[in-house]
């Protein structure tokens, strides 16, 4: 079973070493081979496009090794309180403008306390009323959140592993492997989309690569979005020195993660600024079919939407509409047209 056959059911049953033989593949047949699968399940020229908003910035309790926004390390993000609704509308809908068409919300918290769920709530009704897809990403679950959050119109609830479960203890020591499983768990008996994916470049195994990928293939559902972020390296976390990473390792990564979760739209996330249109044309070969788009991410900055623009007319690349449909040329936003002349 190679994959490209998109009647066949997807497997859950994935043993660590046949995912690091998919990485042990000749960089050119390994690539050949993700983008088979890649054009069979989806559409290769379209790329679902994201925005990210903090809603609540800095200040966290927990010790993520790689995190600008845990207020144990000294790393200039000023600490800012959750943001008023309208605030967070206006912005999501200067996105929608933009193109995007999913807004995400990302909050600085080990999980929301129970009297923050009705505000985040209506921040997601807003959002959802302007015609945007919703993500939020908020930390672990308690109780009922993760209902009121669908009630709410949520769509995507993101969540990652991050890594594989053997690297995590020396990332994270303030929560378990298995709390995020949880949380996951509480986001699927929801009815919730999961965003689950993880980092790469943090000093990791190629082993271990290949340990999150099957921690995330072998979840009982696969993430409907599997965003793989490369390490944004801020000084003050422990990991601002963290070695470098092969970019064609990065490759690799996203190659494999389209091979094992075939109907996942995989992310070319965290990272992008760091890296050159060449290698980002590499992902999108590979698999990627999703970025986020906005000058920055959550507190660490992401190329300038005109450079954005610029690649996908460059690549022949067209964003995603809510849904997946690749855009008809009549409801679409005159800059998206100015970006691809050829949907016009
Ligand atoms: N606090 C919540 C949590 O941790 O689940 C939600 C926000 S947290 C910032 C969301 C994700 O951002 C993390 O799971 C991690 O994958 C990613 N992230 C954070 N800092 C990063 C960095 N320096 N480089 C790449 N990804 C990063
Ligand atoms: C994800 O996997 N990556 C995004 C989003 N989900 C929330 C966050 C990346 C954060 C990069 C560091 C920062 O900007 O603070
Ligand atoms: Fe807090 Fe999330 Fe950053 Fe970890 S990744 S320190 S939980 S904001």
């Amino acid at each position: 079973m190679d994959g490209t056959n998109p009647g066949m059911p997807v497997r859950h049953d994935w043993k660590l070493p046949e995912i690091e033989a998919l990485f042990d593949l000749p960089f050119m047949d390994l690539l050949a081979r993700a983008h088979a699968v890649h054009a069979a399940h989806h559409d290769p020229n379209a790329v679902q496009v994201s925005t990210l908003l903090s809603i609540k910035t800095g200040g966290c309790p927990e010790d993520c090794a790689y995190c600008p926004q845990a207020q144990r390390y000294h790393t200039g993000v000023e600490a800012q309180k959750l943001m008023d609704v309208d605030a967070v509308v206006a912005r999501a809908r200067a996105a929608k403008a933009a193109g995007a068409s999913r807004f995400c919300m990302g909050a600085a918290w080990r999980g929301p306390k129970d009297r923050d769920i009705p505000k985040v709530a209506a921040m997601i009704r807003e959002v959802k009323a302007l015609g945007l897809e919703t993500c939020a990403t908020l930390g672990l679950l308690g109780e009922g959140h993760a209902q009121q959050l669908k009630d709410a119109g949520l769509d995507y609830y993101n969540h990652n592993l991050d890594t594989s479960p053997d690297f995590y203890g020396e990332i994270i020591h303030t929560r378990e492997f298995e709390d995020r499983l949880d949380t996951l768990e509480d986001i699927r008996a929801a009815g919730l989309k999961t965003c689950c994916g993880g980092i790469v470049g943090m000093g990791e195994t190629r082993a271990q690569r290949a340990g999150l990928l099957q921690a995330l293939a072998n979840l009982p559902e696969h993430p409907q979005s599997v965003p793989i972020n490369m390490l944004v390296r801020v000084a003050g976390t422990p990991l601002e020195h963290a070695e470098d990473l092969d970019p064609f390792e990065f490759v690799r990564t996203i190659a494999v993660a389209r091979i094992v979760m075939p109907r996942s739209v995989v992310r070319l996330s965290a990272g992008r600024q760091q890296m050159s249109d060449e290698l980002q044309a590499l992902c999108f070969f590979a698999g990627a079919g999703s970025i986020f788009m906005g000058e920055k991410l959550l507190t660490t900055g992401n190329p300038d939407v005109e450079h954005d623009r610029a690649l996908f007319r460059r690549l022949d690349l067209h964003p995603m509409q809510v849904g997946g449909e690749t855009p008809d040329a009549g409801t679409l936003h005159a800059d998206i047209l100015e970006a691809c002349p050829h949907l016009a």
